[in-house]
C-alpha cells in the first residue's frame, strides 16, 4: 500500500530532506511505499492540516507557525529568545525535551494527529528593504509572519505590522510592495531567493525555526506493532540526520545569497542592539499565558526546565 506525506517546503529543503530520509527507511524496512506531496503540490498549510486530519494524508509537516490557530499551546515557539543560541543545547533540548515528548503529543491527538516529532530548520533572520539596528526601524514595516497570533503579538512588540499571509502569497506580495518584511530560516531565504525581493538580512537571535511531523491518528493507531515501530524508527533516523543536515545548511546559506547578490546588506547585530528586541520578550510571554490554551502554563514550566537542563548538559 502507499502512505501520503506532503509537507510545507520543496524536495531538497530541509522538511523535504526529512521526508526522503524517511520514505528511505520506511521502503527499505518495510513493503509500504510512501507517496510525497512537496509544498505547492496540495496546497498550502492549512490544507495538508486539514487533509490530514480526514485521513487522506497519513502523514503531514506542519510548522507550529500555523499550528497556532488549533493548539494554541504550540505559539510557545513564538515567545522570543526562548530556544538558545547554542547548536548543541538546541539539538540537546530537541533530543530529549518533556514538553515536546510528553505534553505536547496528547494536544495534537485531541486534534486527531499523532505527533511523531518536532525539529529545528536553523536560525530565524529578518528579511526588509531598510536596514534594521532596533524596533524603531520596523516602524511602518508591514511584516509578514505565518498565521499564527502569537507570532503577530511578538512582531507588534518589535515595532513592526504584523501582516500574517499563508508561505505561497509571501514573494508576490513582497514584489508588489503589500509587505516589505519577512522571516524565516537562513537556509530558506538562501532557496526561495527572497534575496531578489529584499535588500537587507537581520539576524536578531531572537528564535530557531521549529517544525513538526504528525500522523493521522486513526491511522497511525490501526497500524501492527511492527509498522509502529517502522515509522518510530524511521523517524528517529531522519531526525538525526536533519540535525547536522540543517546545521551545515545554516552555515553555507549566506555566502550563497552573497555569490548571488553581492550588495545584499548582512546585519549580524550585535549584544547592545539586540537588547532592546530581547525586552520584549517577558511581555510576549506573558501573552502566551493569556492566548497559549489551558495548557499554557505548564508547557511554559515544562519547557524552561528542559531547556535549561539541555544548556547544561552542553556546557559541562
Ligand atoms: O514561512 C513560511 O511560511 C515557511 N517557512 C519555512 C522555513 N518552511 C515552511 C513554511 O511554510
Amino acid at each position: 500500500d502507499t502512505w501520503r506525506y506532503a509537507f510545507e517546503e520543496a524536495m531538497d529543503e530541509v522538511q523535504g530532506v526529512f521526508a526522503q530520509k524517511f520514505k528511505e527507511e520506511v521502503e527499505a524496512n518495510s513493503d509500504h511505499e510512501i507517496q510525497l506531496f512537496p509544498f505547492g503540490t496540495l496546497g498550502e498549510s492549512a490544507d495538508t492540516m486539514e487533509q490530514a486530519q480526514s485521513g487522506i494524508l497519513q502523514f503531514v509537516d506542519q510548522s507550529p507557525g500555523f499550528t497556532g490557530a488549533l493548539i494554541p499551546e504550540a505559539q510557545i515557539f513564538f515567545v522570543p529568545y526562548l530556544l538558545p543560541q547554542n547548536e548543541e543545547a538546541l539539538q540537546n533540548f530537541f533530543r530529549n525535551s518533556k514538553a515536546i515528548h510528553e505534553l505536547f503529543p496528547p494536544l495534537y491527538a485531541e486534534q486527531g494527529l499523532e505527533l511523531l516529532t518536532m525539529f529545528p530548520e536553523g536560525e530565524v533572520c529578518m528579511t526588509t528593504q531598510e536596514p534594521v539596528h532596533s524596533p524603531e526601524d520596523l516602524e511602518e514595516v508591514k511584516f509578514r509572519v505565518m498565521t499564527n497570533p502569537l507570532l503577530v503579538e511578538s512582531y507588534k512588540a518589535f515595532g513592526a505590522t504584523p501582516t500574517p499571509l499563508p508561505w505561497g502569497e509571501v514573494y508576490g506580495a513582497m514584489q508588489t510592495g503589500i509587505i516589505q518584511g519577512q522571516e524565516n530560516p537562513r537556509f530558506f531565504l538562501n532557496s526561495t531567493k527572497m534575496y531578489e525581493v529584499t535588500d537587507v538580512i537581520t539576524c536578531i537571535g531572537h528564535n530557531n525555526f521549529t517544525t513538526a511531523v504528525m500522523a493521522n491518528k486513526d491511522f497511525y493507531d490501526g497500524l501492527s506493532d511492527e509498522d509502529k515501530e517502522v515509522v518510530n524508527n524511521a523517524i528517529d533516523a531522519a531526525f538525526e540526520y536533519i540535525l547536522d543536515y540543517q546545521a551545515e545548511l545554516d552555515a553555507e546559506s549566506f555566502d550563497k545569497i552573497k555569490e548571488a547578490k553581492p550588495d545584499m546588506e548582512i546585519n549580524i547585530l550585535p549584544e547592545e542592539e539586540r537588547k532592546a528586541f530581547m525586552e520584549t520578550a517577558d511581555s510576549v510571554e506573558q501573552k502566551f499565558l493569556e492566548i497559549g490554551g489551558p495548557n499554557a502554563q505548564e508547557i511554559l514550566d515544562q519547557m524552561k526546565q528542559d531547556l535549561a537542563d539541555a544548556s547544561e548538559a552542553a556546557s559541562g
